[in-house]
């Protein structure tokens, strides 16, 4: 069978998402899109040679008799009208993070899910399914350096655009690290607390770069995360995980190293985009496998969109009282999700 795939945002990763499934993986076909911007949508429909329709209106696209699942990848705060709605007309979803923009909007999504008693939705976390943090888990769980005392992560961007602020360092960037790091650990989060080291001299002046979060998990693994957005030299995501019996490291991106003038170089990746590029293919792929073989579903799921979206809010809380560390209150996970 051929899943029957529509994209509501055909901005930055829409587009990208839309090339991967028509170009690189199989199984599906974009046969609808949606976006604000309906000649950009055209256009790529036009430039990538695609049979599909294009719809003024996202929830038409929705209710398509022809979508079996729909991308949600348009800007955050319009993701859950389309998720809740893909949800009630009982179509697949596959959403970008984040799945909402409040924990109790994702808790809305889940009610939802939980209501039509099959699993529909996965959330965009894509480390999930790369092969480093794949392996890194692995490592972890075969207990090679036994129990999890310290992790110190890294999440690093060469750039960000006027429009980026404070809170996003965590909404837009951390998230990633938030939805990874339990996920790694088996643990849950239970606070969070913020300290700001010395400015960049590249941030825009109302920018707070660098920022350290301090998390702690119900086990005590004591976690800390550097986000940097301006640290020019590269994109850069790092994960030490210290155990009881010895360390484990996320790998780093396979790059060519060079001897040359005296000197040992590996070029380091700029761009999200290529860094995670397989990563972001295995979700997609699993996500079209798992719905043509009519089997569960099993990348990230509403209730992980609720568990980030919650924990980056009370991380938000952090950054607005500096050093004050910041419980997290989780609610009970439902028997559905576990
Ligand atoms: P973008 O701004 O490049 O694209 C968003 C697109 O959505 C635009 O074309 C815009 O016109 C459209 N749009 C906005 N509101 C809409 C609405 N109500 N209905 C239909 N279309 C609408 O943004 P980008 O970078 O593509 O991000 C989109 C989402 O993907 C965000 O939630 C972002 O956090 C997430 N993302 C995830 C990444 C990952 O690594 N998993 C990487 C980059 C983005
Ligand atoms: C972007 O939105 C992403 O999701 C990327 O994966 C992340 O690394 C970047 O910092 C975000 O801005």
């Amino acid at each position: 069978m051929t899943v029957r795939i529509g994209v509501i945002g055909c901005g930055a990763i829409g587009f990208e998402h839309i090339k991967r499934i028509t170009n690189t993986l199989s199984g599906a076909k974009v046969v609808a899109v949606n976006d604000i911007n309906e000649e950009h949508a055209k256009k790529i429909v036009a430039d990538l040679g695609l049979d599909a329709k294009f719809y003024a209106d996202g929830h038409e696209l929705v209710k398509a008799s022809d979508v079996d699942a729909i991308l949600v990848t348009c800007w955050g705060p319009a993701h859950k009208e389309f998720v809740l709605d893909g949800v009630e007309h009982g179509k697949y979803v596959f959403c970008e993070k984040p799945l909402a923009t409040t924990a109790d909007d994702c808790l809305e999504i889940v009610n939802a899910e939980v209501k039509q008693n099959k699993h529909l939705v996965q959330v965009g976390f894509m480390r999930r399914f790369d092969e480093g943090y794949v392996a890194l888990k692995k490592a972890i769980d075969e207990g090679e350096i036994g129990t999890p005392l310290m992790l110190h992560a890294a999440h690093r961007n060469p750039v960000v655009d006027d429009k980026y602020t404070t809170d996003m360092a965590i909404s837009d960037t951390m998230i990633h690290e938030i939805d990874v790091l339990h996920w790694l650990l088996n643990d849950e989060y239970v606070s969070a607390q913020v300290l700001y080291p010395r400015r960049t001299k590249r941030a825009l002046k109302d920018l707070a770069d660098p920022q350290i979060v301090l998390v702690e998990t119900k086990k005590g693994v004591r976690i800390d995360v550097e986000i940097f957005v301006n640290c020019e030299y590269g994109y850069d995501i790092k994960c030490e995980v210290v155990g009881e019996d010895g360390i484990a490291y996320l790998p780093e991106p396979a790059t060519v190293q060079t001897r040359k003038s005296a000197s040992l170089n590996r070029p380091i990746l700029m761009d999200w985009k290529q860094r995670f590029i397989k990563a972001y293919d295995h979700e997609l792929q699993a996500f079209i496998n798992n719905i043509n073989q009519g089997k569960k579903l099993n990348g990230p799921t509403s209730w992980d969109g609720y568990a980030a979206a919650l924990t980056s809010d009370v991380c938000i809380k952090a950054q607005q009282n500096p050093g004050k560390i910041m419980p997290i209150n989780m609610k009970e996970r439902p028997s559905f999700y576990k």
